[in-house]
């Protein structure tokens, strides 16, 4: 068994030691091993993260954005060389298999390069100005203080993808990762402190989301909140910056779905259903929840379906032959197994799987079999709540429009997927899919960090990640007039008149 790790909160450039009351994450395939503790920070610890990150701000704000920038290079250098040993954290601190693992840390390394190039390009707009002797600009501000609230399941990338471009734009940060991934959070603020950033830009809390996460977001001085993770804390987070008039981004569930209209490429389409469902033990908010199958290829495909997805391999993530690791924890383990008892409540069929695994050593972890759901109605709760599980339902529809129809029909709106050979019908599902993300002939996951990552509808709240529009998120516009005539110029009057 490897060693606990003592997690600490990271304040103003110091590890703090500080209490006895302490939390611990384990290990989701072997839940008798303890990965690491961490403190159950209070007010005080969330006041101070807080305080130190204004202070810092003062200077940082004012160091040129490209060298701010050659900070987030050195972390993106950094988490390269670090790559393989945080790889192995994530399997075993969240569970995913290592090759996925390895792509978590590799998001971390792709969004630091990018970041750190958008130093060289905070670009505002230049415009002429309704009068003479006069210039107009706009230039991008920094906002101040952010509060980063990440979930576990992407526990390098996420966090990279809120700070890296925070950081370009002059702001500074405290993080707050998952419960259940405190470690892996502590070894990435290590490489951010090895990569010499002033103390107090980034700064570490740890603790329960209720608490630690409430009262940062609650804080005065914290000017921007970034939160990914449930729809329901985000819109509790939601509310709480509306009435602070705080700047909020938030980024929550999905209810993903692909298209495979009848004359698709079933085996391309077959393949990217099995990684869109099942990748991550389907612990996305990317994840394919449902497939929406046209009458003429549904026999068939689901056969397809059955046959691969009953074969795929369950086991912890550092065990090379795992295709499929554990659930994070027993309580979301719990909640994707009373699914199953909606599912059949309301009608629908379990297809394969439908059950906690437990053979030999899955008794150890929070592993579910991989899932089919079929005969599901648009209505079934299991077509409309996310269940962040390796559970796919299947839909069956009659023609494109009622495809496009019933992939719309969901609160929901972050990624979505259409497998067809027909290019009409592929740039008019771009065109009327209601998602921030739309694959075509592709997995509904996979996303790449030099673009902009978020959903519609009650995904999120407008903004979004990752991509030039993090810098959207991160910065506040200034317009500057700049009057040379020497004399007066009163806008609106002197003109008209
Ligand atoms: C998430 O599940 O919160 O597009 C993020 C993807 C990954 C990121 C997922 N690059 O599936």
């Amino acid at each position: 068994m490897a060693a606990t790790f003592t997690c600490r909160n990271f304040i103003n450039g110091k590890w703090l030691e500080n209490t006895d009351n302490r939390l611990q994450s384990i290990n989701p395939a072997s839940k008798n091993e303890i990965v690491a503790t961490f403190p159950r920070s209070t007010d005080e610890d969330v006041n101070s993260s807080v305080m130190a990150a204004r202070n810092a701000y003062k200077n940082w704000r004012l160091i040129p954005a490209p060298a701010r920038a050659e900070y987030v290079f050195k972390v993106g250098e950094l988490l390269l060389t670090h790559k393989e040993e945080l790889a192995q954290l994530i399997s075993r601190e969240m569970g995913k298999p290592l090759t996925e693992a390895r792509g978590d840390v590799q998001e971390g390394i792709d969004c630091a390069f990018y970041s750190a190039g958008e130093g060289r390009r905070l670009y505002g707009q230049t415009t002429p100005s309704e009068m003479p002797n006069k210039f107009a600009m706009t230039v991008r501000t920094p906002i101040g203080v952010c509060a980063l609230i990440t979930p576990w399941n992407f526990p390098i990338a996420i966090p990279c993808w809120k700070a890296m471009p925070a950081l370009v734009c002059g702001n500074t940060v405290i993080l707050k990762p998952a419960e259940d991934t405190p470690a892996c959070a502590t070894k990435l603020i290590e490489i951010f402190e090895k990569a010499g950033f002033p103390p107090g830009v980034v700064n570490l809390v740890h603790g329960i989301g209720e608490e630690t996460g409430k009262s940062l977001v609650e804080h005065p001085d914290v000017n921007l909140v970034s939160f990914t993770g449930s729809s329901q804390t985000g819109s509790l987070v939601g509310e709480i910056c509306g009435r602070l008039h705080k700047r909020v981004c938030l980024e929550m569930g999905g209810k993903n779905a692909q298209i495979v209209m009848e004359d698709a490429d079933l085996e391309l389409a077959l393949d990217g259903a099995v990684w869109g469902a099942f990748g991550t033990a389907g612990q996305r908010c990317t994840a394919t929840s449902r497939l929406i199958l046209h009458r003429d290829i549904k026999a068939k495909f689901t056969e397809m379906l059955k046959e691969r997805a009953s074969k795929l391999r369950l086991g912890a993530g550092y065990d090379t032959n795992t295709e499929i690791g554990p659930i994070i924890n027993d309580k979301q383990l719990q909640q994707v197994r009373i699914y199953m008892d909606i599912a059949r409540s309301e009608g629908a069929s379990i297809l394969i799987g439908g059950g906690i695994a437990s053979e030999g050593t899955l008794k150890e972890g929070y592993f579910f079999q991989p899932t089919i759901l079929d005969n599901v109605t648009p209505n079934m709760r299991v077509a409309r709540e996310e269940i962040f599980g390796p559970v796919v339902a299947l839909i069956e529809v009659n023609s494109f429009k009622q495809a496009i129809d019933i992939l719309n029909d969901t609160n929901y709106g972050l990624s979505s997927s259409i497998y067809t050979r027909d290019v009409n019908r592929a740039f008019t599902a771009m065109r009327d899919i209601e998602a921030g993300i739309t694959y075509i002939n592709g997995p509904t996951i996979g996303a790449e960090v030099h673009l902009p990552f978020g959903g519609v509808k009650q995904t999120g709240n407008g903004h979004r990640e990752a991509g030039s529009a993090a810098i959207d998120t991160f910065t506040e516009w200034k317009t500057v007039y700049v009057d040379f005539s020497g004399s007066l110029q009163r806008a609106q009057i002197d003109n008209r008149d």
